[in-house]
């Protein structure tokens, strides 16, 4: 009786498959990423992320041949001090964009391999949890600039 129940078990999940009922798969969007010029060797960039799937995702890594190694950033007031400090992961909620942008959650690239000019585009490597790897690549706005160049 039980292996029977089982095996119909086995079978409403087949039948549901990946993008049935209750499984979307996720899918990210990476919209206008970019980043201020800087001389180096700390660089800052900012991003969108459009998560079109039916499930929470999270952005996990991130890499670029230009810098050691990235974190994500988030700023945060304490005692009247804006500070900026790391977080793990950046959650992508379903049907919603995350964006990145300057005074919020950014990336932070350490040790860049040479100064951003305005104009220099870089390849960005982003992991997440359920859509996988992407590359995109980022252009480099003015060095005060709030929005990406157009
Ligand atoms: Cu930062």
């Amino acid at each position: 009786m039980l292996s029977r129940l089982l095996k119909v078990a086995a079978v409403a999940l087949a039948f549901l498959g990946p993008r049935g009922g209750g499984e979307g798969a996720a899918e990210v969007t990476v919209l206008s990423a970019w980043a201020r010029a800087t001389p180096g060797p700390t660089a800052a960039a900012y991003l969108e992320l459009r998560n079109d799937g039916g499930e929470a995702d999270r952005l996990i890594g991130a890499s670029s041949p230009l810098a050691e190694r990235i974190e994500f950033h988030a700023h945060r007031m304490a005692d009247g001090v804006m500070s900026m400090a790391a977080v793990p992961e950046i959650a992508l909620p379903p049907g919603e964009t995350v964006r990145l942008r300057p005074g919020e959650l950014h990336f932070m690239l350490f040790r860049i391999a040479h100064a951003l000019r305005p104009g220099d585009r870089f390849p960005l490597t982003l992991t997440f949890e359920r859509a996988g790897t992407v590359t995109i690549e980022a252009v480099t706005a003015g060095p005060g600039a709030v929005q990406p160049p157009s």
